[in-house]
């Protein structure tokens, strides 16, 4: 049983199960280790910042910690790693120093924005047929068709003796999320159906499936 001292210092990620940049911290904390309490945002029209741990884009996830509230999924995967005991190799960003690779993590962070776009559109009631929705799917589609393209290569360049990469991570939550969300049908991708598969077998996939919380 963990001390109270733990339990009271624990951190608190607050977001949602059906959200995509949510689950790469819950990814990241898994694979890391890190025990954490989830507060789940309930209303994402809400535009109290207080609703979102204090961010001030109203955006999630968050983590709360003592020393403080981390914004966005970047920040809190590597305030994760810094708390957990593991020590794993993990690629960041910013060791991506190839074209392919670092397209990939660019492409794949802004196709997560772009549905991001897509989703509260549709959520607020926005029409779909207007000229930047239309546009935003065209963008969503040629990321896609990159990334399908050239997937393959930027995982293969990653090194070897790595633990994980925030690439495949990300990569993953979007593929998985495009379906869950019904922004698009995923069957046609089939390079980005085979890392999916094999992403899929690890614990942290399995423990952080998309679901709408209650
Ligand atoms: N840059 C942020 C983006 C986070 C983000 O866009 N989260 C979505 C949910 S997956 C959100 O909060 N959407 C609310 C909104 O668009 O109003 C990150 O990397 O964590």
């Amino acid at each position: 049983m963990p001390a109270q001292s733990d339990v009271a210092n624990r951190s608190v990620i607050i977001g949602r199960s059906s959200s995509h940049f949510t689950r790469i911290t819950r990814i990241f904390a898994a694979e890391l280790g890190v025990a954490y309490d989830f507060q789940v945002v309930r209303d994402l029209m809400s535009s109290n910042a207080e609703d979102y741990g204090g961010n001030p884009a109203l955006r999630i996830p968050n983590l709360k910690t003592p020393q403080g509230v981390w914004f966005g999924a970047l920040n809190i995967s590597r305030e994760l790693w810094r708390q957990s005991g593991r020590k794993l190799h993990v690629v960041w960003p910013e060791d991506l120093d190839a074209p392919v690779t670092a397209n990939a993590q660019e492409l794949v962070l802004q196709a997560m924005a772009t549905e991001v776009s897509l989703v509260m559109a549709k959520v607020g009631g926005a029409s779909e047929g207007g000229a930047h929705p239309v546009k935003l799917r065209t963008s969503l589609l040629n990321m896609l068709a990159w990334l399908e393209e050239n997937a393959e290569a930027a995982l293969a360049a990653l090194p070897a003796q790595r633990d994980l990469s925030y690439l495949e991570v990300t990569l993953f939550c979007l593929v998985q999320h495009l379906e869950f969300r019904e922004v698009l049908p995923t069957a046609g991708y089939a390079a980005l159906n085979r890392f999916c598969q094999r992403f899929a077998a690890r614990a942290s996939a399995k423990e952080t499936a998309f679901r709408f919380d209650t």
